[in-house]
C-alpha cells in the first residue's frame, strides 16, 4: 500500500464512522446578517420621515424604555449607510437582511404622497449593495408602522389590507429591479401579541383574547395579498421570491413521555407561532388553536367565538402564498399544562405554561437561553408540520453586554451552525440560508441599549457613533470563507 493509498483508506474509515465527517456547508447554502430600519437608522424626522408608533411610544413613555433612551438616533444608519455597507462587505455574507421603514417612504402611510428623500436613502443603500456583491434581503415591515394608520386604529382598521397592499406595491415598483428577496412582516407575534394582546410593545392596546386575534387575522391577510400582487404583477419581470417571517421558539414537554406535558408543549408552539403561520403553509387556524379559542369562547357565554371564522374563499386565498419558510430562533422553553381556568386572553388560551431551566446557559437577555438542541428540533417539526419547505433562518444571535473579545457569542453562533448542518444531514431538512442577528449593537426595543446583539460594536456615547469590530465578526467572516462551522476546515 503506497503512502497516499493509505490516507485515502484512513480518510474513508473516518468518514464512515461518522467522525471526519467535515462540517462544511455546501456551495449553494447562504449567509447574511440582519438589522432592522428603527433599531439602527436614526434620523427619525429627517427629510420629511413621519412618526412611527415606535417613535410615538419611546417619546412619549421615555421611563417605560431601558436607560430612558429612544432610537432618534440609534446607530445613525440614515447618514451612514456607506460605512455600514463597507461592514457588511468585511464579513462577506451574500446577503444583507434590512427593513424599510414604511413612515419613512409614505409619511401619511398612504401612497397619495411618496417621500422622496426616503426612496433615495434606499436606492442609495441598495445600489451600493448592489456594487459590492452583496444581495439586499428587505422586510416590509419590521414593526415601525405609521402613527398616522394608528391613529385610523392600525392593525385593528381592516383597512390595514389595501394600506400594506399599496405599501407593497409600491416599494416591488420601485425597488424590485434589485431586490429579489422579499419579507412581508417580521414577527407577527410582535406586533398582534405584544402589540394587540399584551400591551407590552406599542401601540399597547390590551386585546383580551379577542384583539390579538383580530389583528393575526388582518395582518394575514394582508400578508397574503401582497404576495398575490408580486405574483401577478411583478414575479414574471422581476423574478424574485416572497414570504414572511415568523419567529419560533422551541417547545420541549418538561416531562417526557407524557402525553399531557406533550399536548403543552404542541399548544404552546401552536399558539405562538404555528397561529402565524398555518393559514400560509396549510390553511386555516390551526386546529387546536381553533378549538380551544372556540370552546373557551362558549363557555364564556359568547354567541360568536372570539376568534374570527376564515370563508373558505379567504382560505384559498391564502394559502400557499409562500415561496420559503422564513423563521427567527434564538430560544426553547420547557411547557407545562395548565388546567386552571383563566380570563380569556391568548397566553391563557393556549392552556399551558412555559419555563426555563435554570441549568441552561443564558445570555444578556433574560429570555435568552442558548439552546442548540432546539433549533435541531424546531427544524425536524418544521420539516414535518408543513411539508417539507425550503426553510431561510432570516435571525439567530446571542447577547451581552458588549464585548469585543466575545467568545460566548462564537461559541453560539458555532452550536447553531452545527445543528443545522445536522439537521440537513439527519433529517434532510432543507434549510438554505442563515442570518446572524445583528450586523451591529442596536437599539433592542424596550430594552434600549443594554442588550447588545451586533458583530460590530457602536458606542452610542459617541456623537460620530463609532463601530468597532468584533471577534465573533471575524470568526463569522472566516465561516463563510471557508464554508466551516470552525472558521476553517480541517
Ligand atoms: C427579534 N423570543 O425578536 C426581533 O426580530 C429583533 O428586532 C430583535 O432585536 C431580536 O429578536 C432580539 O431580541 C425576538 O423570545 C425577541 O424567542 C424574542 C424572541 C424571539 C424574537
Amino acid at each position: 500500500m503506497t503512502i497516499s493509498s493509505l490516507g485515502l483508506f484512513v480518510i474513508s474509515v473516518l468518514i464512515a464512522e461518522g467522525q471526519g465527517t467535515p462540517k462544511r456547508f455546501p456551495d449553494d447554502f447562504k449567509f447574511g446578517v440582519a438589522t432592522s430600519s428603527y433599531q439602527i437608522e436614526g434620523g427619525w424626522n429627517d427629510d420629511g420621515k413621519s412618526e412611527s408608533i415606535w417613535d410615538r411610544y419611546v417619546h412619549e413613555n421615555p421611563g417605560r424604555i431601558y436607560n430612558k433612551s429612544n432610537a432618534d438616533i440609534a446607530c445613525d444608519s440614515y447618514h451612514k449607510s456607506d460605512e455600514d455597507v463597507e461592514m457588511i462587505k468585511t464579513l462577506g455574507v451574500d446577503y444583507y437582511r434590512f427593513s424599510l421603514s414604511w413612515p419613512r417612504i409614505l409619511p401619511y402611510g398612504t401612497t397619495d404622497y411618496v417621500n422622496q428623500k426616503g426612496v433615495e436613502y434606499y436606492r442609495n443603500l441598495i445600489k451600493n449593495l448592489k456594487k459590492n456583491n452583496i444581495e439586499p434581503m428587505v422586510t416590509l415591515f419590521h414593526w415601525d408602522l405609521p402613527q398616522t394608520l394608528q391613529d385610523r386604529g392600525g392593525f385593528l382598521n381592516e383597512k390595514i389590507v389595501e394600506w400594506f397592499r399599496d405599501y407593497a406595491r409600491l416599494c416591488f415598483q420601485l425597488f424590485g429591479d434589485d431586490v429579489k428577496t422579499w419579507i412581508t412582516f417580521n414577527e407577527p407575534k410582535q406586533t398582534c401579541m405584544m402589540g394587540y394582546g399584551l400591551a407590552i410593545f406599542p401601540p399597547r392596546v390590551s386585546g383580551h383574547g379577542i384583539l390579538e386575534y383580530k389583528c393575526t387575522y388582518y395582518l394575514l391577510k394582508a400578508h397574503a395579498e401582497s404576495w398575490h400582487v408580486y405574483n401577478e404583477e411583478f414575479r414574471q419581470r422581476q423574478k424574485g421570491r416572497i414570504s414572511i417571517v415568523v419567529d419560533f421558539s422551541w417547545w420541549e414537554p418538561m416531562v417526557a413521555n407524557n402525553t399531557m406535558f406533550i399536548a403543552a408543549a404542541e399548544s404552546g408552539i401552536q399558539f405562538m407561532s404555528g397561529i402565524y403561520a398555518n393559514a400560509i403553509y396549510l390553511g386555516d387556524w390551526p386546529e387546536i388553536v381553533k378549538q380551544r379559542v372556540n370552546e373557551r369562547s362558549r363557555k364564556e357565554g359568547k354567541t360568536v367565538s372570539r376568534l374570527p371564522a376564515f370563508t373558505e374563499e379567504e382560505i384559498a386565498r391564502i394559502r400557499g402564498t409562500y415561496d420559503f419558510f422564513g423563521v427567527n430562533f434564538y430560544t426553547s422553553v420547557l411547557a407545562v399544562p395548565n388546567p386552571i381556568p383563566l380570563p380569556s386572553g391568548i397566553l391563557n388560551d393556549r392552556g399551558c405554561l412555559s419555563f426555563q431551566s435554570p441549568k441552561w446557559e443564558g445570555a444578556g437577555s433574560i429570555w435568552l437561553k442558548v439552546t442548540p438542541w432546539g433549533l435541531k428540533k424546531l427544524l425536524k417539526y418544521l420539516k414535518e408540520t408543513y411539508n417539507n419547505p425550503e426553510i431561510i433562518i432570516t435571525e439567530n444571535g446571542y447577547s451581552d453586554t458588549g464585548e469585543l473579545e466575545d467568545d460566548k457569542r462564537i461559541s453560539y453562533i458555532k452550536q447553531h451552525l452545527e445543528v443545522i448542518l445536522e439537521a440537513r444531514e439527519e433529517f434532510g431538512v432543507n434549510v438554505t440560508a442563515y442570518t446572524a442577528w445583528s450586523l451591529m449593537d442596536n437599539f433592542e426595543w424596550i430594552i434600549g441599549y443594554r442588550d447588545r446583539f451586533g458583530l460590530y460594536h457602536v458606542d452610542f456615547t459617541d456623537p460620530e457613533r463609532k463601530r468597532t469590530i468584533k471577534k465573533s465578526a471575524l470568526y463569522y467572516r472566516d465561516v463563510i470563507k471557508s464554508r466551516c462551522v470552525d472558521g476553517k476546515c480541517e
